[in-house]
């Protein structure tokens, strides 16, 4: 009988899949994929077969929506952007990054603060209005303020935390799954290191779905992008009027669309000015793509 799942976790050759009956059933890969040249991996929707012996074989891997390649996962439906209110100062590049990333990988971007227990107001603010255009959230892993909505958000999906070391990623997985135990904080990292523990991909099932943790800068590279594919990662840019000029970068073109917006708060300052940072460091990469 051939059952529909979810990979969680490879460990060897040996698959965890998460069936649709909520089961989790270790299965062994056919022979035949690597052949294929064709890599199970953690998030893929597979089908398996149970087998007398107590074990399943893992019989076909479907089509596969995105794939990152670090971390290695599969189908991701959202990213969810933790930065911190407190410490460490939030790197804004960094989000503006992990956004683009995300949209170019048909992910959904979720920027969330986390440690608003002990929030600075400056941070809080430039939060709120520099991400209005995406759906936020506010929350403390410390306190569980704001977890239930964190809890509904995640819901059905396959989602991946990300963000700057220190923001609290793996203390709101420990909050929301009570028994993941996933190490915390400044010197458990020190002592990860030391014993070069090496981190692998692994779904945890939550909410009818699952969620993975991603440790310290994970950053999800991006091939080059033409200007128009990076105004696309802008949802503040939509109600701009077309700019004049085809290809336009909104640096200080005559009759630019996409200036306006600032006047009208529809695009925050400081956004621009990241954009700018951004979209000039695209065009440095293109003139150099065939060098
Ligand atoms: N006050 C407060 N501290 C928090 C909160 N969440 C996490 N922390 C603390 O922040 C520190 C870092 O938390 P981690 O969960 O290890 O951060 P991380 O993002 O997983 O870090 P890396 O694994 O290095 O990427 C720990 O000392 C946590 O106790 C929070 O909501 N409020
Ligand atoms: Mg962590
Ligand atoms: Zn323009």
């Amino acid at each position: 009988m051939m059952e529909s799942g979810l990979l969680l976790k490879g460990i060897g050759s040996f698959y965890e899949v998460l069936t649709e009956s909520g089961e989790i059933v270790t299965s062994k890969a056919r022979g035949a994929f690597r052949r294929e040249g064709l890599v199970p991996t953690v998030g893929d929707r597979v089908r398996i077969e149970r087998k007398e012996q107590g074990y399943a074989q893992l019989c076909e891997i479907l089509p596969r929506r995105n794939l990152l390649v670090r971390p290695p996962v599969a189908n991701v439906d959202q990213l969810l952007i933790v930065v911190s209110a407190s410490a460490p100062e939030p790197d804004w590049l960094l989000v503006d990054r992990l956004i683009i990333s995300a949209k170019r990988m048909q992910i959904d971007p979720v920027p969330v603060l986390n440690k608003i227990d002990t929030a600075d107001e400056t941070i809080v603010k430039t939060f709120l209005s520099d991400y209005a255009a995406f759906p936020i959230l506010s929350v403390s892993a410390e306190t569980g303020e704001g977890l239930d909505a964190l809890r509904a958000r995640l819901a059905g999906k396959v989602s991946c935390f990300a963000g700057q070391s220190a923001v609290g990623k793996s203390s709101i997985l420990n909050a929301l799954i009570p028994d993941l135990h996933l190490e915390t904080g400044v010197l458990s990292r020190k002592t990860d290191r030391g014993r070069h523990t090496t981190r692998h991909a692994e779904l945890w099932q939550y909410e009818n779905g699952a969620v993975m943790d991603t440790p310290g800068f994970s950053m999800f590279e991006t091939e080059i992008l033409e200007q128009e594919e990076l105004d696309a990662c802008y949802p503040e840019f939509k109600n701009a009027f077309p700019c004049r000029f085809p290809g336009c970068m909104h640096l200080s073109e005559p009759d630019c669309g996409v200036k306006p917006l600032l006047a009208s708060g529809e695009l925050k300052q400081g956004r621009y000015e990241r954009y700018r940072e951004i979209a000039l460091d695209y065009q440095t990469r293109r003139k150099h793509r065939y060098d």
